[in-house]
């Protein structure tokens, strides 16, 4: 045999690479990115919403969000009539947010350092929960005073559809589907781009059940 095409993996085990899939200029998906953290992240989950359970918000127009949220970290999102803004504390409790869990910091930065963002030190994880029907209208996030660092999201659960659309609302969206595991990284350019999530569809997830559960970490102060 020729030595240059001998195979020196040929009896390796099969490895799962991590699939990276890039839907913008600086976007990527990084498929199951998340499957071996989650004995790790769905314990430290349950801690934070302990103490911050899930709530459904009422946006500054006056409607209920079909998503219930909380939060982790130093700070966090919130709405309510008076616009949409970051806080220290938790507006239902009056106590700061728990703190972000090391294995949610660890994740968020392994997961920015595979799309390319050597350095990502997230101060707020704003955690997302959709039962069936429940959705995201195309909104842009500009709430934050960091346009240059990445938002890293991690989606667990029930499948989503999500809608990564343009730098204008009447921009076509691309629909990018979002399952279990997924991790999705926007950067630079990307960060202005209007988003969303289609309603999630009835079903059962074998870990999760009747939910999607979505992370967005970002540098929000
Ligand atoms: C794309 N959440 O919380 S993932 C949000 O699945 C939000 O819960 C969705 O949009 C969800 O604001 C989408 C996170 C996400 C966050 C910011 C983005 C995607 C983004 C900014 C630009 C482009
Ligand atoms: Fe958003």
């Amino acid at each position: 045999m020729n030595p240059t095409t001998f195979d020196l993996f040929a009896d390796a085990e099969p490895v799962q690479q991590p699939r990276r899939e890039q839907i913008g200029e600086q976007s990527y998906v990084l498929r199951s990115f998340a499957l071996p953290w989650l004995d790790r992240l769905l314990p430290a989950l349950e801690t934070v919403l302990a103490a911050a359970p899930f709530r459904q918000m009422i946006t500054p127009g006056g409607f209920t969000m079909s998503v219930a949220l909380s939060n982790c970290g130093t700070l966090g999102w919130t709405t309510d009539r008076s616009g949409y803004r970051y806080t220290r504390n938790d507006p239902q409790t009056g106590l700061t947010w728990p703190r972000m869990p090391d294995v949610f910091f660890e994740l968020a930065q392994a997961a920015a350092r595979e799309a390319g963002f050597a350095t990502f030190t997230p101060d707020s994880c704003l955690i997302n929960r959709y039962v069936p029907g429940a959705k995201m209208s195309l909104h842009q996030d500009k709430d934050e005073n960091a346009y240059a660092a990445p938002i890293v999201s991690v989606s667990l659960g029930l499948p989503a559809m999500f809608l990564f659309g343009g730098f204008e609302r009447s921009n076509k969206s691309q629909r990018v589907p979002l399952l279990h595991g997924d991790i999705v990284v926007w950067g630079g350019v990307d960060r202005l781009r209007y988003h969303g999530v289609l309603p999630i569809k009835e079903g059962q997830h074998s870990r999760l059940g009747e939910q999607r559960i979505n992370f967005t970490f970002r540098t929000a102060g």
